[in-house]
């Protein structure tokens, strides 16, 4: 039996006001479960309209800042009380591992705890002065009604980065989910009413980029909007602001270098050269899916990879025995597909993997194995173009200056992996490379205190840390003459 979710537009649950709803798929079996509001324009209208009035006029606006950081603290309770229902949505509708779901889930409590309690330490200056008369100081205001655009591999981790920090902000939000993992939302955003935000202060709208995407980013009462998604859609997301001067924060993914020098514990580097690709089946922006390999531990080191990865359990993403799940949708399976075989076609060796599996009970899923190959080098395609599933490419490189050379040779620069025991080697290479997160010995860390972002085309803005909420932020400087009296006008001094 179908479930049937409802976006929540001035407190209220809604449908969508054409009464349409469209389909959502578990991709485990490939059938669908939920059901969710076909919105259009005019909903959106309505979802912007609410943000705003709630903006302007509601008891947001004239709300202290402490009052606001309560609201995000009794959210994040919340969230903690019904974190497995809403794990359980994420992975009927995304098909990651419940463990990571739940994981993440039981995580996002954090997020509103931090930014709940980063409220009201939002501090301006007085300014030191040229001119005596004069005072002035400065504040950081919200910048009004904020749009986010979420994917469909981590719905609620992905929307709470930008959320948590925007209300604490004090600004309002339109939240337009992926159209392949609404549920999770909106069962999420049903739960501002209960932690007692005003009406009006989150609303949602479900339905498809192509369709209502133009019609949120473009709208005139939107001041920003905070987009997380493929490079093709935040570029055509950046055009629609560009037309109002709207601010813009984009996470786009990446073609993330996980480089191993022979210096390093093979051990542990064979370990985060697996987390860095297979964990989440590759749909993740900072997969680490080029595996740079000192050429003296070229072989061992493929071999080793090849090996562990071949050990992976393929299954049920609910089971707590599967270690890899299946990809999110049919189309996003096709394109992973797709990339292998250009990968055969350039040459690249296939080690492992290469197709869907054959196991019966996987048929229906929309599964493909863990896929290596060697011999590839930086200008092939799947070395590349961001492929987004669990295909991982090994590179083969002489010295630490090849190594900063190949792995900054790439249009994007969301992250890196390092694995050396030399200190010295750590640093220079985190300097030297280009990406807005550098791990040395590890390879996936985050942290609602540790700022997130992509150098390059990898992205615009940071999340998370005590900068993000910059990012919902404007200034303003307040003069007052402190004179008696205003000198004549048309006397120049
Ligand atoms: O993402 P889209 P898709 C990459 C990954 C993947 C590719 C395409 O490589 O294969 O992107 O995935 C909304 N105006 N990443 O097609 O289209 C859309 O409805 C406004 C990397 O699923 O970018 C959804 O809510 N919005 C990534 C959101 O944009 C529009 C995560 C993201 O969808 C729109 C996901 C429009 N014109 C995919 N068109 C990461 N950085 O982690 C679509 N949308």
């Amino acid at each position: 039996m179908t479930e049937r979710f409802l976006n929540i537009v001035n407190g209220a649950p809604v449908a969508s006001g054409s009464g349409h709803w469209f389909d959502s798929a578990n991709p485990y079996d490939g059938k669908v479960w939920s059901q969710i509001p076909h919105c259009d324009t005019a909903d959106v209208n309505a979802a912007v309209a609410s943000a705003h009035a709630a903006y302007n006029t509601g008891p947001w606006a004239t709300m202290t800042a402490t009052q606001r950081g309560k609201l995000l603290r009794r959210l994040g309770d919340l969230i903690a009380r019904d974190a497995e229902k809403l794990a359980q949505l994420e992975v009927r509708d995304n098909g990651k591992l419940y463990a990571e779901m739940l994981g993440q889930v039981k995580y996002l409590p954090e997020y509103y705890h931090y930014f709940g309690g980063l409220a009201d330490k939002i501090e301006g200056s007085v300014l030191p002065t040229d001119k005596p008369e004069m005072f002035s100081y400065t504040k950081h205001e919200p910048l009004g009604v904020v749009v986010c655009i979420t994917p469909w591999n981590s719905p609620l981790l992905l929307l709470t980065w930008k959320l948590a920090a925007l209300l604490a902000a004090g600004n309002t939000a339109v939240i337009k989910p992926s159209e392949i993992t609404s549920a999770a939302t909106l069962a999420f955003l049903a739960l501002f009413k209960e932690a007692g935000f005003p009406d009006g202060v989150v609303n949602s709208v479900t339905g498809f980029g192509h369709e209502i995407g133009a019609a949120l980013v473009e709208h005139p009462q939107v001041a920003k909007v905070a987009f997380t998604g493929g490079d093709a859609t935040g570029r055509a997301v950046y055009q629609g602001a560009a037309k109002g001067l709207k601010h813009v924060s984009l996470e786009l993914g990446g073609k993330s270098p996980n480089i191993i020098f022979d210096d390093a514990n093979l051990d542990d580097a064979v370990k985060g050269a697996i987390s860095g690709i297979f964990a989440a089946s590759g749909q993740t922006c900072i997969a680490g899916s080029r595996l740079l390999v000192q050429r003296s531990v070229y072989d061992e080191v493929s071999e080793r990879v090849t090996a562990f990865a071949a050990t992976a359990q393929l299954g049920d993403p609910m089971q707590a025995s599967t270690q890899v799940g299946p990809i999110t949708t049919r189309p996003q399976r096709q394109k992973v597909l797709d990339y292998i075989e250009i990968a055969k076609n350039e040459g690249a060796r296939c080690l492992l993997g290469g197709k869907t599996p054959e196991a019966a009970d996987l048929a229906e899923g929309w599964f493909v194995e863990p896929t290596i190959f060697a011999d590839v080098s930086n200008d092939m395609r799947i070395a590349r173009e961001e492929v987004f599933g669990p295909v991982l490419s090994i590179i083969p490189f002489e010295d630490e200056a090849d190594a900063i050379r190949i792995a900054n040779d790439t249009i994007y620069g969301l992250a890196a992996g390092v694995w050396t025991t030399s200190m010295r080697r750590a640093i220079r290479m985190a300097d030297a490379l280009k990406a807005g997160t550098v791990w040395v010995n590890t390879y996936r860390a985050v942290s609602v205190m540790a700022p997130f972002g992509g150098m390059k085309q990898s992205g615009i803005g940071r999340e998370n840390g005590q900068e993000a909420i910059r990012e919902f932020l404007q200034t303003k400087c307040v003069w007052l003459n402190l004179a008696d009296g205003v000198p004549n006008p048309f006397v120049m001094r």
